[in-house]
């Protein structure tokens, strides 16, 4: 862990519970948009036009959230237009880091060998967490976000003008809907399995662990009667939480102590996590590697051995029956 105080990498500080041992997550800071025309977007400064090869997306293959970002690149076919760079799978003293190793992709924007100095270099005295994804403009050298739900939607529209491929994924009527499913996936799934995998007290992991489960069985209550989250389609909602359900078995049932359920005990939502995982979108993003190295690696404290169990065996793979 670590982060930037004024500027300097700690690589100490940044711990994440408060008092009562709940963890927090600080909303991101950077969040300018990218917009067909350069204007600003809901939040932040103007002078991001979208241009094919201006800018450049910085992932981890591990994090949820940037996976978010990866998989909105493909959808989208924007693989030509907005460069793509890979983090070393651990996060320990000095944070990402592009060290080599299989499924690393380099830096080659700015030659970073710690994703701290992207941060350093966009925003001099920057005080903050150091996270993933980071969406970059070569031409300012300066981050555009670093909030992935802002990224899949700028990458969702704005680069339709020039050439991206049609997809809308927010799309105007259903809106406030997918807004309303989002929220509750991510206070207590996307968020809630890290808030009961950081739990630092009893009380604080069972005030989250609950609500985990409580979710899943409303998600699976909702997709026996339909394929997709909203509105009968694929939208921005089922991609945001698709990334949270992938990791559920492998890491959070074992490593977040999330395990009242596995994910196979739920059909409809199985079922549905294997129809999304087999989009053509997805494989190239997949690195399970990188995802289990990432988690039971790196977070020392909870895994002191920082061995990688070689279970579950998840084959998200099978095909889909929609007669049954
Ligand atoms: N709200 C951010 C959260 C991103 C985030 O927390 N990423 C994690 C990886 S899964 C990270 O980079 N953490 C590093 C840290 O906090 O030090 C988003 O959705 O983009």
């Amino acid at each position: 862990m670590g982060l930037l105080v004024e500027g300097k990498w700690q690589s100490d500080a940044g711990k994440w519970a408060d008092s009562k041992g709940r963890m927090q997550r600080p909303d991101s800071i950077l969040r300018n948009w990218i917009t067909p025309d350069g204007s600003p977007g809901p939040t932040g400064r103007g002078g991001f036009k979208a241009e094919a090869g201006r800018y450049h997306l910085y992932i981890a293959r591990a994090c949820p959230w940037a996976h978010r970002a990866a998989i909105f690149r493909e959808l989208k076919g924007l693989q030509d237009m907005i460069g793509l760079s890979v983090t070393h799978w651990l996060m320990l003293e000095n944070g990402w880091t592009f060290d080599p190793a299989p499924g690393v992709v380099p830096d080659t924007v700015n030659d970073a060998r710690y994703l701290y100095e992207l941060y350093a270099k966009s925003e001099p005295g920057y005080s903050g967490r150091v996270t993933v994804p980071v969406l970059w403009d070569k031409k300012t050298s300066r981050i555009v976000s670093n909030e992935s739900a802002d990224i899949i939607r700028m990458l969702n529209n704005a680069f339709d003008g020039i050439g991206a491929t049609p997809g809308d994924y927010y799309p105007e009527a259903l809106r406030a809907e997918i807004d309303a499913v989002n929220k509750r996936v991510y206070d207590t799934l996307n968020n809630g399995v890290y808030k009961a995998g950081f739990a630092g007290s009893q009380e604080a992991y069972d005030e989250a662990v609950v609500p985990v489960f409580e979710t899943l069985d409303w998600l699976e209550e909702k997709l026996s009667r339909a394929e997709y989250l909203v509105g009968n389609r694929l939208t921005e909602a089922d991609w945001r939480l698709f990334t949270t359900l992938l990791r559920f078995d492998p890491v959070y049932h074992t490593h977040f102590k999330c395990n009242l359920k596995r994910l196979v005990d739920y059909p409809a939502l199985w079922r549905y996590t294997r129809r999304l995982y087999q989009h053509p979108a997805v494989r190239p993003t997949m690195n399970f590697d990188h995802i289990k190295g990432h988690y039971f690696q790196s977070h020392r404290w909870i895994n002191p051995t920082g061995i990688v169990p070689k279970g579950p065996i998840v084959d998200f793979d099978v095909p889909v029956d929609w007669t049954a």
